[in-house]
């Protein structure tokens, strides 16, 4: 049967292997392009026949968080739910209630129910993982942009692995951070053809293999300073093509230096033909010095700009000095010499020079990845922003081996639900607070919890989560603790138990995706336009309900019944089967030949549709239709910081400037017993709960690379007196809460690091045990114990961003 594997978030394409009845496991689709799933796929019998899986509904017996429940009947657990839900509806207060989705398992329904129901709030998940700077950081640079702000999400553009011939990760793993469809097949794919890199990393990940692979421990957080020193060589040593530079960036760009600004920027519109139709799009012009006509003209008009140079510019009757943003770029990068950079960041100065000199070399066909889970200091997004601009420097943007664009094709919508009355909560955030300028508007579950805490802009009073662990996945737990304990009412639908599931007032098992059919899929993190579906292999499992029942009962119980006759009746009578057909009919973003050939037979029969991957192009999505190596975003953001004297005003920098994190504008120097935690996945494990780290297929191995420790240098864990394999207390100062570990003394840890596999052990929940067979008793989460802090301006999730000390317990 063909599956979207859930092992973790990616969805890839897999066949589910049954036999006599009984899943033995999840294999590549032969069908896919990439054929190939991982090993947690391969495991996923281990996650569905595991008794310890949330078997029936539960509801709350003892104190939130204690975790003591007792079993209910559907009929009993649907009924509680749907009376308080119906009770806020009826006193005129949907919006009290937040749907917390992610790996939401009846899309289509679930979330439209919800905005049926009358509230607008979904906080999402990802400004945990890349929203804020991931999304802002690539985003100014290529694009997109979304009602305003930069939105480039892992989904929008690849690394090229498979043609590319040398690369930097720099806070990326795509061997460890699996995603199978299509990255890490591309990745292995390119390393078997000889891709040479670079791993700027505070711990040696050996997932990525030891051929070709070259690693270099960094200082936490110190990445940015890295890639200045990088950037200042690549500029000296003119890595670049000027033709490339003209042709497709704004690097021509004529800037006042001091102010930053673009000087004479005007909104004009252009016409493009776009399958077969006239489209009227705005574009954002600049002046360049025309060295065609020796004329300061724009960038529109211009046969040849000029890359180089400072020109007057008269505007009105005042005559500017105009220096190209590539110029400018390069003045600022002077200050950041590799000398500098090593002195920051602990990388030695040859070693700043050799990647430089590597990035030169192979360009094109080079990359320092623009990485994918992103949320760890207050500087990232600055770290993002200067990664992407080194990427258009050297061409590599929208080149083979390069960066290219992904293709997702776009499926139809079943239900059009109205428009929920209220204004969602984040809407508040973005008005009044200054660490939201860039924020996330789709994603935002830590703000959600602020907004329990506060009450403003308006009470939030329930939560329903179906897929998320918004205490084990975001930072700063006792924020969080405390805003649970404070709901009225809080239910989880959930397969498994997580930290969030503690303090539920109601857990309801829905099915999990080898036990139920689900919407056809389409956003994939690749450049080949892909389609794939995922059929019930099983029966459920112990009293676990197929997720589109879940929501239709919700449904029948909390709408009125002319409400629901409009909305869900027809999902009663034609199932799935309606929902695949309308996603099909709805289909946008393929070619009309594409879609000659795609049919729901077709999907049912091979599990999944592959598209032509095309040309890589530099293409860009931002408003100037250029790759902007000079955002015009950020100089208009930072031209009104610096007018409000916001301190916060050099974060918005258009420049590649210097930003400290949030620990060491603390501390210059950490203490003998103190680090920073950073984490990494392990191919073994996902963060998604019980799938992976509940799972008796999996532990044996997870147990072989100390998966549930803490990993931290050797020479500095002797000086404190620790032997491998100790038992350690582990705390933040600033809050007291205590976690426990095992400590490995390693030399392939940077001594100011502590690492740890994300989500392996309980952190501070030992309670969760309680739940568990096969997981780790003990085991350190870095969110349980960090500070309910936010980046500036993006308000990033910083879960790194914070001293802990530790001691042998
Ligand atoms: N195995 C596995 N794979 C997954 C998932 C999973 O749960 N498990 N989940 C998927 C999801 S949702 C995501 S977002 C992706 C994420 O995939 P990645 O972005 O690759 O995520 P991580 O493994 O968290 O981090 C990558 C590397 O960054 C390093 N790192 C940590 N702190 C720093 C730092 O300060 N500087 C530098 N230079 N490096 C640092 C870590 O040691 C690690 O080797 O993975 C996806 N794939
Ligand atoms: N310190 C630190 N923090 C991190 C990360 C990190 O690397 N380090 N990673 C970050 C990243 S990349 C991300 S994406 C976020 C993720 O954060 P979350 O999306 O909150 O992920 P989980 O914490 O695993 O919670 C997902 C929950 O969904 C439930 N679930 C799984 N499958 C199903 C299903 O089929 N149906 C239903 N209904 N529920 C299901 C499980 O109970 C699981 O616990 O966390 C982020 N937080
Ligand atoms: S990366 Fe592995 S666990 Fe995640 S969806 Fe793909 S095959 Fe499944
Ligand atoms: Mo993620």
């Amino acid at each position: 049967m063909p599956v979207n594997c859930r092992m973790c978030a990616q969805k890839c394409p897999g066949l589910a292997r049954v036999v006599n009845g009984r899943l033995v496991g999840i294999e590549g689709n032969p069908n896919s392009v990439l054929p190939g799933v991982c090993g947690r796929s391969a495991a996923a019998a281990g996650m569905v026949y595991n008794p310890n899986r949330v078997q029936t509904p539960l509801i709350r017996v003892g104190e939130r968080g204690e975790g003591k429940f007792r079993r209910a009947t559907w009929s009993e657990a649907l009924d509680l739910v749907a009376s308080k839900l119906k009770d806020y509806r009826d006193k005129g207060i949907p919006e009290a209630v937040a749907f917390l989705c992610r790996f939401h398992s009846a899309p289509g329904l679930d979330k439209e129910f919800f905005k049926i129901y009358g509230t607008p709030n979904f906080p999402g998940y990802a400004d945990t993982c890349w929203a804020n700077s991931r999304a802002v950081g690539a985003g100014v640079v290529y694009g997109p942009f979304k009602k305003g702000l930069p939105a480039c999400s892992p989904s929008k553009v690849t690394v090229d692995f498979a043609r590319a011939k040398y690369g930097v990760l720099i806070g990326r793993n795509p061997a460890g951070g699996l995603v199978c469809y299509p990255w890490a097949m591309r990745f292995a794919e390119g390393k078997r053809k000889g891709l040479k890199l670079t791993v700027v990393d505070p711990r040696k990940p050996s997932e990525a293999g030891e051929d070709n692979v070259h690693w270099i421990p960094i200082r936490p957080g110190a990445d940015l300073a890295f890639l200045l020193g990088v950037f200042h060589e690549l500029v000296k040593n003119k890595s670049y093509d000027a033709n490339y530079l003209k042709k497709y960036t704004n690097a021509p760009m004529l800037v006042d230096p001091k102010t930053l600004q673009p000087i004479g920027v005007k909104e004009i519109e252009k016409t493009k033909i776009k399958h077969g139709k006239v489209k009227k799009i705005k574009v954002l012009d600049y002046l360049v010095y025309d060295e065609a006509t020796k004329q300061v003209r724009y960038a529109s008009e211009a046969k040849k700009p000029a890359l180089h140079g400072t020109f007057d510019v008269t505007i009105g009757n005042k005559v500017i000095k105009g220096q190209t943003a590539l110029d400018r770029i390069a003045k600022e990068l002077e200050a950041y010499t590799p000398e500098w950079a090593a002195e920051q960041s602990d990388v030695p100065v040859e070693e700043i020079r050799k990647i430089a000199r590597e990035l030169d070399e192979n360009r094109p066909h080079a990359f320092i990845d623009p990485t994918y889970r992103s949320e760890r200091y207050f500087n990232s997004f600055k770290m993002i922003q200067v990664i992407n601009m080194m990427n258009v420097f050297i061409g590599a943007f929208g080149r083979e081996g390069g960066i290219v664009w992904n293709h997702s094709p776009k499926t139809g919508h079943y239900i059009k639900p109205p428009k929920p009355k209220a204004k969602p909560i984040i809407k508040y955030y973005e008005e009044h607070d200054p660490n939201f300028r860039f924020s996330n508007h789709k994603y935002y579950r830590r703000k959600a919890v602020e907004t329990v805490l506060t009450g403003k802009p308006y009470p939030i009073k329930a939560m329903v989560f179906w897929g998320q662990n918004l205490l084990g996945g975001s930072a700063g737990g006792t924020e969080i603790v405390e805003a649970l304990k404070k709901l009225d009412f809080t239910v989880c639908i959930s397969p498994f138990f997580n930290e969030t599931t503690l303090y539920a007032d109601v857990i309801l098992p829905d099915a999990t995706f080898v036990e139920r059919d689900e919407a056809i899929n389409g956003k994939y993190k690749s450049p080949v336009p892909t389609l794939a579906i995922n059929m019930k292999a099983i029966d459920p499992l112990f009293d676990a309900k197929d997720p589109y029942w879940i929501v239709l009962e919700l449904a029948k119980r909390v709408l009125k019944p002319e409400e629901y006759d409009a909305y869900f009746k027809h999902f009663e009578q034609d199932g799935i089967e309606g929902l695949w057909k309308k996603q099909l009919a709805g289909l946008k973003k393929v070619s009309d030949h594409e879609k000659a050939e795609i049919s729901l037979d077709r999907l049912k029969q091979f599990g999944i549709w592959n598209g032509t991957e095309p040309k890589p192009k530099p293409k860009a999505k931002t408003p100037t239709h250029k790759l902007e190596i000079f955002s015009t975003f950020l100089a208009k953001e930072y031209a009104e910081l610096k007018a409000k004297g916001d301190p916060n005003a050099v974060v918005a920098s258009p420049l590649p400037v210097w930003q400290p994190t949030n620990w060491m504008t603390r501390k210059a120097k950490l203490d003998r017993d103190e680090f920073i935690p950073v984490t990494g996945f392990a191919p073994v494990n996902s963060f998604t709960g019980q799938q992976t780290k509940d799972n008796r297929l999996l532990a044996n191995i997870g147990k072989a690379i100390s998966w549930d420790a803490v990993f931290i240098n050797k020479a500095k864990g002797k000086a404190l007196g620790l032997k491998d394999g100790d038992l350690v207390k582990i705390w933040n100062p600033d809050n007291k809460l205590v976690q426990y570990a095992t400590v490995r003394l390693s030399e392939l840890v940077h001594p100011d690091a502590m690492f740890s596999f994300y989500t392996v052990g309980p952190g501070a929940f030992r309670q969760l045990n309680n739940f568990y067979g096969h997981a780790p008793k003990y085991g350190f989460n870095p969110n349980h114990s960090a500070p309910f802090h936010f980046a500036p301006l993006t308000g990033g999730h910083a879960a790194h961003d914070y001293i802990i000390k530790i001691r042998r317990a």
